[in-house]
């Protein structure tokens, strides 16, 4: 397949390619933003290695210097990792960051094109964005919603987190036809929490399910993806009565300061993890590789329904 030039594969992924191997995509605004160092690249690493010990491969997305790059070598993880003032691209973004040969951290709506070009149907994360509260005032709706709805990757994510507002972000996937399928429980999970108090649109039980799904969507000619809600470990989780008064306290302050725009999901993130003493960021990075290792077996089953359609 030739490639464009604007599109950079490790060597890793150019060989994954190369063999018709499982890839599962990865994004790097959690790493710029979402994790202070030097957790942000261990956790990286961490969850590189989970995929690959689940059979599959990693590929994580970033712009480095205006190129698209689908997989990075370690020392570019490093240095994306410990660089500041990363841009932070989305749909909007991401060309005019590559225009203009900069580097930036790509979201999960970023993440999911990067993903679709290469021809990776499957992306792993923590969080995904949404409708966040007081919208209704600020229009403040991440494009990754959109994003699900237009482009054909499934995204496995831990849910949303309650900094959002949870009933309104289900309401818009829906509207924009997104379906949310939660991993083996009824309710939809909270990111730190298992529990939302709201039921899951959909619930699925297997790897194989999901694959089937995916196809499925693609055979009907339906654009977009899925949202794949996967619960933290029990063991993992943030109590969720424990978890709103923080929540409560980090948007109070956010307002005070008038934090908005892209501003706000780092901003509280980086409040709660000061709040909880850390805990938020040990359940951030146990949920993440609990979803690397569920994408990478979708992965798979994806790849056995490519060699044997049903
Ligand atoms: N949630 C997290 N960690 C993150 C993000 C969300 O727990 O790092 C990042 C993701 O990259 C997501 C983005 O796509 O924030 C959403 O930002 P916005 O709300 O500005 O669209
Ligand atoms: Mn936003």
């Amino acid at each position: 397949m030739p490639e464009p030039s604007f599109i950079a594969f490790s060597r890793e992924v150019r060989e994954a390619r190369a063999a018709g191997a499982p890839l599962v995509a990865l994004e790097s605004t959690i790493i710029t933003h979402g994790m202070p160092w030097p957790q942000n690249a261990e956790t990286a690493r961490l969850v590189e290695s989970d995929i690959r010990a689940a059979g599959a491969t990693p590929a994580t997305i970033a712009v480095l210097d205006g190129r698209l790059h689908v997989g990075l070598e370690e020392a570019e993880l490093e240095s994306l990792a410990r660089a500041e003032n990363v841009a932070k691209l989305s749909r909007a973004d991401l060309a005019a960051c590559m225009a203009q040969g900069a580097t930036g951290a790509t979201t999960v709506a970023a993440t999911m094109i990067g993903a679709h070009l290469a021809g990776i149907e499957v992306f792993a994360t923590g969080g995904i964005g949404g409708v966040h509260r007081g919208a209704e005032q600020s229009f403040d709706i991440s494009a990754d919603l959109q994003e699900l709805a237009r482009t054909p990757v499934s995204v496995i994510a831990a849910g949303a987190k309650a900094i959002l507002d949870i009933p309104k972000t289900l309401e818009v996937l829906e509207t924009l036809g997104v379906p949310v399928i939660t991993y083996r429980q009824d309710e939809f999970p909270a990111f730190w929490s298992r529990s939302s108090g709201l039921p899951s649109p959909l619930r699925m039980d297997s790897a194989a399910e999901i694959a089937r799904a995916h196809r499925m969507r693609a055979a009907l000619g339906l654009a977009g993806g899925q949202l794949i809600a996967n619960p933290i470990p029990k063991a993992d989780e943030i109590a969720r009565k424990e978890l709103l008064p923080v929540i409560g306290a980090a948007l109070a302050e956010a307002s005070a300061r008038a934090i908005s725009a892209k501003e706000v999901t780092p901003f509280l993130l980086d409040h709660i993890y000061h709040a909880t003493g850390g805990r938020s960021l040990k359940a951030n990075i146990a949920l993440v590789r609990n979803n690397a290792r569920l994408a990478a077996a979708i992965a798979g089953e994806l790849l056995q329904l490519s060699s044997n359609p049903a």
